[in-house]
């Protein structure tokens, strides 16, 4: 009993030292990244917009793939993009598209892609509606990165701001569904309607 206390005071007294290492290692990750560093400055957090939210019907799909809400915001040199549903997706039936736009772009068309499909997920440039794939990766060669939380029920995904041409403003269309055992999709889901995409939200001031 008291070498398990004694352990557990250790263990609280350690995890600043922990936290200290991580955050260094953070800062020469940091330092390495070059021009990104000034991003990290007070000025520049100051600047960075809040949180924006889009909402879709509840209700309107099956529960892991039915869209409730979006939420955007800019986190230093990345634009998260959460998709909130009404339950946890589990299993591999069920899939998501998100499509962004930049205001930096003239075509009315998305620019820039993120899915995740069964077990797998990618994002990368479009063509159209489509995104642009390699023979190594049918799902896309773009940078974001996907997070997942079973337990809850949302997934984010976060995009490096370089991806976005220096995007200000972003607008997205998010569709998902669920597959029967061929790969068809059997329900569909779409953030208002297919397609569609939101209003402008703003990520980046200039
Ligand atoms: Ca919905
Ligand atoms: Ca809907």
């Amino acid at each position: 009993m008291s070498m398990n206390k004694i352990t557990g005071i250790v263990g609280g007294r350690e995890r600043p030292a922990r936290m200290r290492k991580l955050l260094i290692g953070a800062l020469l990750v940091l330092s390495t990244i070059g021009g990104t560093v000034a991003l990290a400055t007070p000025q520049a957090q100051a600047a960075t917009p809040a949180a924006t939210t889009l909402r879709d019907r509840r209700g309107d799909a099956p529960a892991r793939i039915d869209l409730t809400k979006i939420v955007l915001q800019r986190q230093g040199t990345k634009l998260l993009v959460r998709v909130h549903l009404r339950d946890a997706p589990r299993g591999n039936n069920q899939g998501y598209k998100i499509w962004l736009d930049s205001d930096r772009t003239p075509q009315k068309a998305p620019d820039y892609t993120m899915r995740w499909i069964s077990q797998e997920y990618g994002s990368g440039r479009t063509t159209g509606w489509d995104v642009v794939t390699s023979p190594w990766n049918p799902y896309g060669v773009g940078r974001a990165n996907l997070t997942i939380n079973h337990r809850l029920d949302y997934f984010t995904f976060s995009v490096p701001m370089s991806d976005l041409k220096g995007t200000r403003n972003v607008r997205v269309a998010v569709s998902s569904f669920t597959m029967n055992a061929y790969g068809r999709r059997i329900a569909v889901d779409h953030l208002t309607a297919r397609h569609k995409f939101s209003r402008w939200v703003h990520v980046a001031s200039a």
